[in-house]
């Protein structure tokens, strides 16, 4: 009896061990992503907002070949208001990449043709240098391929990270990258993709025409416009998200910024589970998440009763002002035991007259003295107007960047016309120039300069470099500027 006690206990407790080493191994092999096997090659399926591609499910990992376009187009901001976008394959937010830990992405950036400007992308799902920012940097006409393992499940932000990266994030290029952990995200009905991004223009919100970026208002986080997907009423009306009465939801919610935090909400819902920060954490019961620029967080509830559940930004005059006003429309039967309410639809106009504004007292006109500074004095302001403004593009030391930024150093064409280097600075260029027998077709965008800062700067750029020393006065500025 005694012996067979014993027998029994030790058989019982290898049992335990051994299904404790077990886990440990299992345990130690998922920790180790770098080291999956990758069995055949897949294309990726790319999806524009709201839209996200089929999950992975339980596939095995793959090296999923990713091709995505860049593309500078007009599109409407809001009703009479039309922006230039550039954006990852055509839309803003970019194409959703839906990978599952494990992959080997082998990434290709198309640059088209007719775009003006250089590009990359930095996916905070890399590891690596710049996020392949630095393997991604891409001319117009041209394409770049890098590959990188996917180490770590998430929900990511990708973004370009071109000089001025400011510029080019506020201009719509950012967008998401998923990576399922094996055996995929929990199973729901509706998964949508959903971004918010800050926009900021030449005119006030709502004014009408082709607004141009405002680089001031940018830097002063001052936002005309805060919207999902790009626009105001991406996601209202008929553009609205739609489910049913007993479906759950998932919402990839991402912040491209530029500046601002989301304080992303459900009106009339609440989160069941929220993955903070797009990573393993997850909160439940959730009323508002916090979505940092360059951020984001994967949201998912279960829809009880029918009806329009408006989505915001909770800063809420960013909703009702800016755009940040989305709508989930609700299917199926009422049920008055969850909720018993008089239900309206329809009670919020996000096009056009939600942008509510205050009249404005007319701003008076100063005319200020005009005092000419010393040389030494403008060359040391200019420089720091320099090292603030035209550094990102044209470089330190005015070398510029081969086949994107023209050179300012030793620059023939900027030495042959001080009127005409004056008025790029003032108005922007576009169209082909050529620079030291070096032919550039972009674009460099409206300086927002004071003239006694353009005389400063320009004074600068002439006076280093091995240019002809001229001393740009601001009477020249000024006249230039009345030529127009
Ligand atoms: C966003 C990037 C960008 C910024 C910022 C920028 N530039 Fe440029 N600049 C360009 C590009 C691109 C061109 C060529 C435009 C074309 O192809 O038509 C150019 C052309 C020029 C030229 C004429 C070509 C040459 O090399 O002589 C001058 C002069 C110049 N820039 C001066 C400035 C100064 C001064 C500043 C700062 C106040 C500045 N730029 C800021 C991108 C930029
Ligand atoms: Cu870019």
């Amino acid at each position: 009896m005694k012996l067979l006690k014993t027998v029994c206990l030790l058989f019982i407790a290898s049992l335990l061990l051994t299904s404790c080493k077990s886990e440990e191994k299992k345990e130690l092999a998922i920790v180790d992503n770098a080291n999956i096997y990758i069995k055949g090659t897949m294309d990726a399926e790319l999806t524009s907002p709201p839209f996200v591609p089929a999950p992975v499910g339980n596939r095995p990992a793959k090296k999923l070949l990713v091709n995505m376009e860049i593309l500078e187009k007009e599109g409407t901001m809001t009703d009479g208001v039309q922006y230039v976008y550039w954006t990852f394959g055509g839309s803003v937010p970019g194409s959703f990449i839906r990978t599952r830990v494990g992959d080997l992405v082998e990434f290709t950036l198309s640059n088209h043709p007719d775009n003006k400007l250089p590009h990359n992308i930095d996916l905070h799902a890399v590891t690596g240098p710049g996020g392949g920012a630095e393997s991604s940097f891409v001319a117009p006409g041209h394409k770049k391929t890098f590959s990188f393992k996917t180490l770590n499940p998430g929900l990511y932000v990708y973004h370009c990270a071109t000089a001025p990266v400011g510029m080019h994030i506020a201009n719509g290029m950012y967008g998401l990258i998923l990576v399922e952990p094996e055996g995929g995200l929990p199973k729901v009905d509706k998964e949508y993709y959903i971004m918010q991004g800050d926009f900021y223009t030449k005119g006030a919100t709502g004014e009408r025409g082709l607004q141009p970026f405002d680089m001031t208002k940018a830097v002063k986080e001052d936002a005309d416009y805060v919207v999902f997907n790009g626009k105001v009423g991406a996601l209202t009306g008929d553009n609205a998200i739609t489910a049913n009465v007993g479906e759950t939801v998932r919402l990839y919610v991402g912040n491209g910024g530029p500046n601002l935090t989301s304080s992303f909400h459900v009106i009339g819902e609440i989160f069941d589970n929220v993955h903070v920060e797009g990573g393993d954490l997850i909160n439940k019961n959730v009323q508002t998440t916090s979505i940092p620029a360059g951020g984001a967080a994967i949201v998912d509830f279960k829809v009880d009763v029918p009806g329009t559940f408006i989505l915001v930004d909770h800063a809420i005059f960013r909703a009702f002002n800016k755009g940040a006003l989305g709508m989930l429309k609700v299917t199926g039967e009422e049920n008055k035991k969850l909720y018993s309410g008089i239900k309206q639809e329809g009670i919020y106009h996000p096009e056009g007259s939600t942008i509510q504004t205050m009249p404005e007292e007319k701003k008076k006109k100063v005319v200020a003295k005009v005092v000419e500074k010393t040389l030494a004095q403008k060359l040391k302001d200019g420089k720091q107007v320099y090292m603030k403004t035209c550094f990102a593009c044209h470089q330190a030391e005015g070398q510029g960047i081969p086949n994107a930024f023209p050179p300012l150093a030793k620059s023939d064409y900027l030495n042959a016309d001080v009127k005409r280097a004056i008025d790029i600075v003032l108005n922007g260029k576009t169209g082909e120039i050529k620079v030291n027998g070096k032919k550039y077709n972009s674009v460099m965008t409206r300086q927002s300069l004071t003239d006694e800062e353009v005389a400063d700067v320009m004074t600068y750029v002439y006076n280093s470099w091995g240019n002809n020393k001229t001393n740009v006065s601001i009477k020249t500025v000024k006249a230039v500027k009345s030529s127009h």
